[in-house]
Order: structure tokens, then sequence, then C-alpha cells
């Protein structure tokens, strides 16, 4: 079973800006731990960044036919992408929302997700440890690695 992570706009800053909301965990730290916990499962895993909306809608397109499932961290796009939302509905794949923070206990512009609607489900408020239970949501979802 192959699973794509998808992550949005500015996470590539994680652990260096912002440590009181987001913590000192980088981005690379969340997928090392993404793939050691991965390699336990015995499933394979890709690990992606962009800051261009664009960019994860054609990832999106691509998981079709190579992964099993996705694993996204829409970041800020979460709350304002039709175009993510879209791109999710149109694949037929699992695809597991994830959060470092609790969206729902921050801003209120940050409680609208226009992506859960079309996802399996949001797992939001772990820290890296979201990542972890998304990887584990995917390989549920298609009946264990
Ligand atoms: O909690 C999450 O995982 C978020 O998706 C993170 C996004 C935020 O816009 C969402 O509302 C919730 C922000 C990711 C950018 O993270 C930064 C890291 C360091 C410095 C600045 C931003």
């Amino acid at each position: 079973m192959k699973v794509l992570f998808l992550n949005g706009p500015n996470l590539n800053l994680l652990g260096t800006r912002q440590p009181e909301i987001y913590g000192r965990t980088t981005l690379a730290d969340i997928e090392r731990s993404v793939r050691e916990k991965a390699a336990a499962l015995k499933v394979e895993v890709e690990f992606r960044q962009s800051n261009w909306e664009g960019q994860l809608v054609d990832w999106l397109h691509e998981a079709r036919g190579n992964f099993q499932g996705v694993v996204i961290n829409a970041a800020a796009y979460t709350h304002t992408s039709v175009a993510l939302r879209d791109a999710i509905a149109a694949i037929v794949l699992p695809v597991v929302e994830v959060h470092l923070s609790n969206i729902h206990a921050r801003e209120e512009f940050r409680h609208r997700s226009l992506i859960s609607a079309v996802c399996r489900g949001q797992i939001a408020g772990f820290g890296a440890a979201s990542y972890i239970l998304g990887l584990e949501a995917v390989v549920s979802l298609n009946g264990g690695a």
C-alpha cells in the first residue's frame, strides 16, 4: 500500500516560527516519524509540501492510480480552497484531513474547512501525532496494511 502525504502553504516554516502555536517540530521531523510508523506497518509513504494551490491539485490528481490513500494538511487552503475540495471529490480515493492544531479552538475563520465534507474524516489538535493517526486511518480504510 502506498500513501501520499500532502502539506500546504507555510508548513515548510514549521519549527522555525510561532513555536507557541505549532511547537518546535519541523516538517522533516514529522516526515521522519511518519516514515518510522509506515515501516512498522509495512506501508510505503511519499511526503510532499507546496506553497502553491495548483501544485497540490496536480498532486491530488496524480494520486489516483498511484496511491491507495492521501493524508492532507492543506494548511491555510483548508479554509479557502474550492479547487482543493473539487480535486479531493474527483479522485475517489480515501483522503484524510489532518491539522497540527485544533482549528476549532482557534480563530473563527479557521473553524470552517472547505475540504472536510469531501474527506473521509478530520484529525486535528494532536501535533505531529495527527499525521500518524492520519496514516492509521488511511490504512484502516483500506482494510489494514
Ligand atoms: O494546524 C494546522 O495544521 C494548520 O493546518 C496549520 C496552518 C493553518 O493556517 C491552519 O489553520 C491550521 C498554518 C501552517 C503554517 O504554519 C506555520 C509554521 C510556522 C510559521 C508560520 C506558519
